[in-house]
């Protein structure tokens, strides 16, 4: 951390309270935020951990319109319901607030009228979409439509889910009502504009200090930038919402977006009087000591990046994010996750079967980082039970129970050191480091990762010292192994809090400690904590294994929905299966790129063309089964790739030396396979 920093305020985005959670919820925004504050608070830094449920918009209202109940009913459900979902998986917010708190729509509307009072919003009258059956202007996602951009005919008044542009409702094609069904009409009303136009220049400016910020993020921010940004309306015609403060406006509410974030900062403020220091929020969000850091999915980054800064640079005495490493999205068994169509893994159900940490870690190991991540039952099985179980699990089994039987269930001395065993050490002294330097980058799957690594190099060095063999003829060296085993299990277990604090705590306990893990500072995790000749124990299972019999339903219902969801065409036949090759089996194909320097009929034959062709210094003969889709003259000059090392056939009594590779699909297609780039004749294809 940047030592002119002197406090840290970690926010994840505020999940709309209109339907449960799920795990590509928890691996977007709230895991690796848990993990990172988790981290700071083990640095023993100042750090203060917000979020809470979003209970304006129109997914709200809808919801409630489904289940035909009140909206407040739905966001009272929801939002004890998501709260206690987070708590079960260990996600520890300090605070956890929600929108529709009185302190929330008080302070949204204060935020309103200070911009409103410095003549920041444009009004404008404008004609928008009506819909006359339900006496309603149709804001969002109340119309549906056929996208402008790709076509899909289901796209929102807001936003095509099916290739990501953002819209408004008038550039929807054939718009219908979400609510009636009607194509609606237009009608004039009035709306408060935020110009982000106007504030772009800084914006741009800002962002340009943010070099730090991941990849995925400032690709998309600039892009939003180089498209110029547009005036965004502040307010709806909804009748759920806060209020918009203004004589002129009764009947309006501001836009869920403008109040959502300002939600983090009322929550603050919640937490805040929780603490009896009710002005302790402003520490938080008007010092400029604070980092700011805001964990989101990937379709929140314009929000958190642009118009909330905005806002906010506009009020002028508010801290801005230090950076935003916002997540892409995960997927599941290799589709989209879909709420509505209950093809998703629900963090409630999840739960009745498999324990909180073999998740938080595949989630952890596989995090849609950088690029989507596809989620399968079958890898999260396979991480658990070949990294947690027999890596992590076994390590701190075999060392407690070998120490069980050896020592008395005793810590034993500690004599004189070899080289292995210096080794070890050193890797345990500077884990905490060595990880922590990664959580801080925000690089939370290389942190994991290096974590199991530390499991790694402690089972090699059980196996590498043999204690069970100097346990018959060298005590003293089998003591100083064993000691040093129970050392690495104590680094593990506090290097474990931030991804797996239930794990950790119950490492800890087996290891005799009975005070909280919790207060054990980060930097001393690589130490030797351990008092020779304590006792401790008793030992248990940390990581169980996986059974193919409790995943294999798992995989089975999501199939069930997948195959309703995108059905099979009906000609589609099942390849048979080809036994699987290993590397070496490949490596034998010398596969080449090839130019075509000439290219003639095969006389007497109508299928084939004989080419010749250069493969790197030399020339050669092949005679190919191509000429029903190639031209002589469309194969000259052309880069292929073929089998070089094939040996050499006569075909029509022509030598052939080497084979192309071309591919035909289902409907006749036939094409011969060329690099997408111009690459030298002769380059090896791996
Ligand atoms: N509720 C949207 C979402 O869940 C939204 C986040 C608000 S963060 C201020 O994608
Ligand atoms: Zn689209």
């Amino acid at each position: 951390m940047e030592s002119d920093y002197k406090r840290i305020l970690v926010t994840s985005a505020l999940p709309y309270a209109n339907g449960p959670l799920h795990l590509g919820h928890l691996a977007g925004a709230y895991l690796p935020a848990d993990i990172y504050v988790r981290y700071q608070r083990l640095k023993k830094r100042d750090v203060v951990y917000i979020c809470g449920s979003d209970e304006h918009g129109v997914p709200i209202t809808i919801a409630a319109e489904r289940k035909k109940v009140s909206p407040q009913s739905i966001v009272d459900e929801f939002h004890y319901r998501n709260k206690e979902a987070f708590a079960k998986f260990g996600i520890a917010f300090d605070y956890y607030g929600r929108t529709s708190a009185k302190i929330h729509h008080e302070t949204s509307q204060e935020i309103f009228l200070r911009l409103h009072k410095k003549g920041i919003f444009k009004v404008k009258t404008e004609k928008q979409l009506f819909d006359k059956k339900a006496n309603m202007f149709l804001a969002d996602r109340y119309v549906k439509g056929t996208c402008p951009v790709c076509s899909n005919p289901e796209a929102y008044g807001d936003q095509c889910e099916k290739c990501g542009s953002t819209l408004s409702p008038s550039e929807l094609i054939n718009p219908k009502s979400a609510i009636t069904g009607e194509p609606p009409e237009y009608r004039e009303t009035k709306h408060w504009y935020l110009p982000l136009g106007d504030f772009q220049e800084n914006v741009a400016k800002w962002i340009e200090t943010r070099k730090h910020w991941k990849t995925n993020v400032l690709g998309q921010v600039k892009s939003w930038l180089s498209e110029g940004l547009a005036d965004r309306a502040v307010t709806r015609d909804l009748s759920w919402g806060v209020p918009v403060p203004l004589e002129e406006a009764k009947g309006k509410v501001l836009y869920v977006w403008f109040d959502a974030p300002i939600g983090y900062i009322s929550a603050t403020k919640e937490w805040a009087v929780l603490q009896g220091r009710p002005d302790l929020w402003k520490l938080y969000w008007q010092d400029n000591h604070t980092k700011l850091v805001h964990f989101i999915g990937k379709d929140n980054i314009v929000f958190h990046c642009i118009m909330f800064p905005a806002t906010l640079m506009e009020l002028g005495d508010y801290v801005l994010p230090d950076n935003v490493p916002a997540n892409e999205f995960l997927n599941l068994q290799g589709n989209k996750l879909s709420t509505s169509r209950n093809y998703a893994v629900w963090l409630d159900d999840y739960l009745q079967k498999f324990p909180v940490d073999p998740l938080r870690y595949y989630l952890t190991f596989n995090a849609p980082e950088t690029k989507d991540a596809d989620f399968t039952w079958q890898d999260f099985q396979q991480h658990n039970n070949s990294e947690l179980a027999d890596i992590m699990g076994n390590f701190i089994n075999r060392t407690l129970t070998f120490a069980g039987k050896q020592f008395n269930g005793c810590i034993p001395e500690r004599g004189v050191t070899d080289e292995l065993d210096k080794q070890m050490l050193a890797i345990l002294q500077d884990a905490p480091q060595k990880i922590g330097d990664l959580i801080e980058e925000y690089e939370f799957r290389r942190a994991i990762i290096a974590l199991v690594d530390i499991g790694r190099a402690a089972n090699k060095y059980f196996n590498d010292q043999e204690p069970w063999r100097s346990a018959k003829d060298n005590k003293s060296k089998c003591a100083t192994t064993i000691s040093i085993c129970i050392h690495a299990v104590q680094t593990l277990a506090l290097l474990m809090q931030p991804f797996m604090p239930e794990s950790a705590a119950r490492t800890w306990a087996m290891l005799g400690f009975t005070g909280n893990i919790q207060e054990i500072p980060w930097d001393t995790a690589g130490d030797c904590l351990l008092t020779p000749g304590a006792a401790f124990g008793p030992v248990s299972i940390l990581f169980r294994k996986f059974e193919d019999t409790e995943i294999q339903p798992e995989i089975d219902r999501l199939r069930a929905i997948s195959e309703a969801m995108f059905p099979a065409p009906a000609t589609e036949k099942k390849e048979p299966e080809t036994p699987k090759i290993k590397y070496e089996d490949f490596a034998k194909l010398d596969l080449r790129i090839a130019r075509v320097l000439e290219a003639e009929k095969v006389e007497k034959a109508d299928k084939l063309l004989k080419l010749l062709i250069q493969i790197g210094s030399e020339q050669r003969q092949i005679i190919a089964g191509v000429a029903k889709y190639y031209t002589p003259q469309e194969m000259i000059g052309k880069k292929i790739v073929v089998i070089a090392n094939l040996e050499p056939a006569k075909i029509r009594g022509l030598e052939s030396n080497g084979m192309l590779l071309a591919a035909e699909d289902e409907k006749g297609e036939f094409s011969v396979l060329m690099p997408e780039k111009d690459l030298d004749s002769g380059a090896k294809i791996r």
